[in-house]
């Protein structure tokens, strides 16, 4: 979606809020934005959302309330994350017999989604309203001087999103249903634009995350200029062990990685679980997710009109509340 006709002073761009809705009330405030009649505004400013609003929190329903309403007032934009991708996708179209792979794919989505289905699980009517409301919305959002995506951008798949309802595939059903299906270019855009670029860990590696869970890739940077190592593109909590960070990339990794250029447009995503004080990655570049929900941090970045970006821009709050 592309928007060149706000009137507005500037952007206040907020990451993955997670569940957090109390955290998410106070870093509006000191942003300056007030509640009337149950909408957040600010007088002379919007928010930007890059996605990731449900899951892993206490306050899921608030947090996502809080949001759409912003959002149908016009006083905030929502570019959606993964975990809302995954929440749609759960819930579409779901009487395919148990054994065809769509209806896998969805399985394997459930974990995600659980603490957000039991807040929703009284609640069911406004749950369906909330998913085809989230249908609605784009996967990306080009800004006059900026940009926003959850994860990545790659503007082959952008282009691609962009050609199907200005962004807002989702509604289209045939994209979404080709989404489920690994191979297909919906799959590739959606998994490009809301998960990043990634490499596999040679044959037989893998690595157990902080999470818990077993993977055998790893999530890389999209903006480094011929990297040589999986050290110069490693981009996760998650580290590797020393002698895999030296291990070489092969050609066809290489081919894998993409590269973000100096000169683009700033860029904003979330999605990556930073840690410590928010600072910017690149003066074109800024990841707005600190991980909030695990003593992490809820943080926004001030946008004005400046074409750079500025580490004193940042304000947060903790999202341990
Ligand atoms: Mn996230």
């Amino acid at each position: 979606m592309i928007i060149d006709r706000d009137d507005v002073a500037g952007y206040d761009v907020i990451g993955d809020v997670h569940g957090c809705a109390r955290a998410l009330c106070q870093l509006l405030q000191e942003l300056g934005y007030q509640e009337q009649h149950e909408v957040w505004r600010h007088p002379e400013r919007k928010a930007v959302f890059v996605g990731d609003i449900i899951d892993r929190g206490t306050q899921i329903r608030d947090a996502m309330r809080l949001v759409r309403r912003m959002v149908e007032a016009g006083s905030a934009y929502l570019a959606l994350g993964n975990h809302e991708y995954n929440a749609v996708a759960f819930a579409f179209d779901i009487d395919a017999p148990a054994d065809c792979p769509r209806r896998q794919f969805q399985l394997r989505l459930f974990r995600h989604l659980q603490l957000t289905l039991q807040e929703y699980r009284f609640h069911e009517a406004e749950w369906r309203d909330t998913l085809a409301w989230l249908r609605q919305q784009p996967l990306c959002l080009e800004f006059s001087h900026f940009r926003v995506v959850h994860a990545c951008w790659d503007p082959l798949r952008i282009g691609q999103a962009r050609a199907i309802h200005d962004g807002c595939a989702l509604r289209d059903e045939q994209f979404l249903l080709d989404s489920m299906q690994r191979g297909t270019e919906p799959y590739r855009v959606v998994e490009r634009l809301l998960k990043g670029t990634d490499l596999r860990l040679p044959e037989g590696m893998t690595l157990i995350g902080a999470d818990g869970i077993e993977r055998n890739r790893i999530r890389t940077k999209f903006w480094k200029k011929m990297p040589a190592t999986y050290g110069d593109v490693l981009f996760q909590p998650d580290k590797l062990p020393d002698e895999w960070m030296q291990r070489a990339l092969s050609d066809r990794d290489k081919e894998r990685l993409l590269h973000y250029g100096k000169q683009e447009k700033p860029l904003f995503v979330g999605h990556y679980w930073r840690r410590g004080t928010p600072k910017v990655i690149r003066d074109n570049i800024a990841c707005l997710d600190y991980s909030a929900v695990k003593s992490g941090r809820l943080v926004a970045y001030r946008m004005g009109a400046e074409a750079r970006l500025y580490n004193e821009q940042f304000a947060w709050v903790s999202a341990s509340l």
